[in-house]
This record gives structure tokens, sequence and C-alpha cells, in this order.
């Protein structure tokens, strides 16, 4: 079962109510408090088993010696501290323990790296990380320290390994720690490697040297790392590396996502089209295969929905055409929205009569189905013209695709021209 408790742990009722209201308004956990340890124990022996992580306040009058941090350790309770008694002495002795995070409490800034922290905590369980070092120490190291932050990881010793899992599974992993010095291949290599077969662009790369020098930092920073790291860094160092890195992808794919996806219908936006049907069409072209289908798709008379129903209802038609494009069709397939009410879809290892076979069952149903929009029964059909020969380009391979919607509108419409 999911963890669904933050367990705050404070004395002073206005730092309880400042985090739980942060976190009520940003997650979707729940919160419960406490004031002194021994109202915290209590809790914790209760929910333990529900506790994602606590949030602990080291000023407590009960706990003089600060004995919390063992107990609730004892518990297997992931914790934070956060608190305002902070010296350097207090923050040694409490990185030895196994807590998260050390974070003093110095105004509005720490509360947002509080926040910060949680969110990364929770998307963390939802990634997986490859450590690839030869020495088993440092693979210990590293999957301990990344399982603090809650991130799944597997470890490997042989590089020419690690090259055939990420190759098998590209998408598997998001988080690479790759060590330098390693027999057969170092870090380095295997970055470049790596970049000849896959996109590294979606993955939080950082390499890793045990020894201190300071020319390896430039050359896997070159190589594609998204930073570097010697083995010697501390703890807190790695964490907030990691996370940053981890951040940074995040917020690319988030772009890229936004970039390429058609706002009203959430299909693949033109530029998308090109970007990822050229790839296809050079990935079709490099295997010696003429199995690439373009198809151009293109509502019947919409202009009359519109003026009918008005602009409003004809978008939800648009929305309900694409969710029977999305339903139609395999992952491996690319559906894109070429502009108004014209669809593109690309198929791969198709030929011709599978991708007519498949647009005519497509086109029946479009012209079966009946639009329900507020209570207002609709009917649509649509017209497709399909590219099965291997043109120049995939440019080409669609205006063929056009050419042949237009015949296809041109003979009545509600009807699939292939040749
Ligand atoms: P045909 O069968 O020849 O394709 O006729 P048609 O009426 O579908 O084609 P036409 O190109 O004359 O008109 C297309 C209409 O699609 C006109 C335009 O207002 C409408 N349209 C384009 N984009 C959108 C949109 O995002 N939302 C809505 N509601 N309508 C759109
Ligand atoms: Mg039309
Ligand atoms: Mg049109």
């Amino acid at each position: 079962m999911k963890k669904n408790i933050i367990l705050i742990v404070d004395e002073m009722a206005f730092v309880q109510k400042a985090i739980k209201k942060r976190i009520l308004k940003e997650l979707t956990f729940e919160v419960v408090v406490a004031s002194c340890k021994a109202e915290a124990c209590m809790m914790a022996e209760r929910l333990h088993q529900d506790i994602f992580v606590s949030i602990i306040s080291l000023e407590l009058s009960d706990d003089p010696e600060q004995n919390i941090v063992d107990d609730f350790a004892q518990l297997n309770i992931p914790q934070i501290i956060f608190s305002g008694k902070f010296d350097l002495e207090l923050r040694q002795k409490l990185l030895q323990k196994p807590i998260i995070d050390y974070i003093p409490q110095e105004g509005s800034s720490s509360l947002h790296y509080l926040l910060a922290l949680l969110h990364r905590l929770l998307a963390n369980q939802s990634l997986s990380a490859l450590i690839i070092d030869d020495s088993k120490a440092a693979q210990r190291f590293f999957s301990n320290m990344l399982e603090k932050m809650m991130i799944p990881c597997h470890t490997i010793g042989d590089p020419i390994q690690a090259l055939d899992l990420l190759y098998k599974d590209p998408d598997q992993f998001s988080l690479l720690l790759i060590d330098y010095a390693m027999p057969e291949m170092n870090g380095v290599e295997l970055i470049l490697e790596l970049q000849k077969h896959m996109d590294i662009s979606n993955k939080a790369i950082i390499g890793i040297s045990g020894e201190n020098n300071h020319a390896l930092t430039a050359h896997f920073l070159k190589a594609g790392a998204n930073d570097f790291l010697y083995k010697s860094s501390s703890y807190e160092e790695f964490i907030c590396r990691i996370s940053q890195s981890l951040n940074r992808i995040e917020q690319v794919a988030k772009l890229t996502r936004v970039a390429s996806t058609d706002f009203l219908t959430g299909l693949r936006n033109r530029r998308a089209l090109f970007d990822v049907g050229n790839m296809f069409w050079q990935l079709t072209q490099r295997e010696n295969s003429q199995n690439l289908c373009v198809c151009m798709l293109d509502i019947d008379y919409f202009k009359k929905i519109n003026d009918t129903y008005g602009h409003d209802t004809g978008d939800l038609v648009l929305q309900h055409i694409a969710e029977i494009l999305n339903d139609s069709f395999r992952k491996t397939d690319l559906i894109a929205r070429y502009g108004g009410e014209e669809f593109c879809i690309v198929l791969q290892k198709s030929n011709e009569a599978l991708a007519l076979q498949l647009m005519n069952t497509l086109r029946n149903s479009i012209a079966a189905h009946t639009f329900f929009i507020e209570e207002t029964p609709i009917q649509v059909t649509v017209s497709i013209g399909i590219c099965s020969e291997l043109s120049t380009s995939l440019e080409s391979m669609i205006n063929i695709a056009d050419q042949r919607l237009y015949l296809a509108k041109e003979r009545g419409r509600n009807r699939v021209v292939v040749a």
C-alpha cells in the first residue's frame, strides 16, 4: 500500500501550521502533527507503516538528547530534520544517522527547500537509477544514498554489460551514476559509446571518480554528463547535485512535451509530426524497407458543424475524433493534428493493404458513431488519403497522401483513396 502520511514533529504551533498548509496545498498527503517527543513516538508506533516521511525539529523539551532520531530510525521511518538548532558538531553527528536531509530553519527559503525535497522524494519513487562502478564498496555507498532518496536502483560492475542493459531497454533508467576508472572501458568512453546508439538527453548522467583529478570534470561534461562528483564529496552534496540534475531533465521533458503537443486535442502537433515522422522515414529507409504509410484524414463538411452548433461544439467534436484516433492505433504509430480539422497518421511497419484496411475500419467507425454534445446528436464522416510508397521524404509522402485526400473529397467524401 502507498504510504500516505507525513508526520510533522515541532513544538512551535506556527511552524507546524506553515508546513502543513504548504503540504496540503501542493501534495496529496495526509498530515499529522505532534508537539513533543512522547506524542510523536506514540503516533509513530501506531502509524509507522503508513508514514512516507517525518519532518522533525530537534528542539523538543522532552528530548534534549535528540533520541527521537534513533527511535524513528529503528521503526524505519524516513526523516528530514527541519530544525532551528544548527551547529557544525550537530550536523556531523546527524549525518552519521540514516536521515534523508538536514535543513536549518531560516525563514521562507528553508520551507521552500523542504517542499522541493518532498516533491523530489515523491517523484524519485517512480524513477530507476543504474550505478555503474566496478567497486562493490562504491556500489553499496551509492545504493544506500539513493535508497535514502527513495530512488530504486540497480548496480552493475561491468561497463560492457551496462551498455547491453541500456540498449535493451533505453527507457528503463533515468539516472546513471558512472564511475571513471573501470576495466575494459572508462566512464567517459562509456558515455560516448552510449551516445552513438541512443538519445541520452532525457537521462541525468553523473560522472564519478575516486581520484582527485580536475581534468576529469571537463572530460565527463564534454562527453555529455550532466554533472560530475568525486567519491569524497559529502552525502549532502551528492543529493543536492543529483536532485538538481533530475529536476533539470524533468523540466526539459515537460517543455518538450508542451512544445510538441496540440493544445486542443492533446495529440502531437505539426512540429512533432515532422520531428518524429522524419525519424520513422529515415529508419524505414535505413532498413531498406518500404513499410511506412502516411495517411491524411480530413473531416467532411466540418464548417457546417461550426455554423450549425457553434465553434465550441466544433472543438468538442475535434476532441472526440482525437480520442477515437488514439484508441485506433498502436503505440508505435504516430498520430498528429496537422491543422484545423485535418489529421495525419504515420503507420510504421505497415503496407498498403494493411493501411487500407485500418483506415476503412476507422472511417466506418467514425461514420457509425453518434457524438452527443450536450445531448445534441451529431454525426460526421471523414475522407482519407494514403501514401504507401516510400517517397523521397516524409514531406513528399504527406503531399501525396494530401492529393489523394482531395481525390476522396472529389469522389463524394466518406471514403479512402490509396492510389
Ligand atoms: P470539406 O469536406 O471539403 O473538408 O469541408 P469542410 O467544411 O470540412 O472544409 P473547410 O476547409 O471549408 O472548413 C474547415 C473548417 O474547419 C473551417 C474552420 O473554421 C474549421 N476549423 C478549423 N480549425 C478549427 C478548430 O480548431 N475548431 C473549430 N471548431 N473549427 C475549426
Ligand atoms: Mg474538412
Ligand atoms: Mg480542411
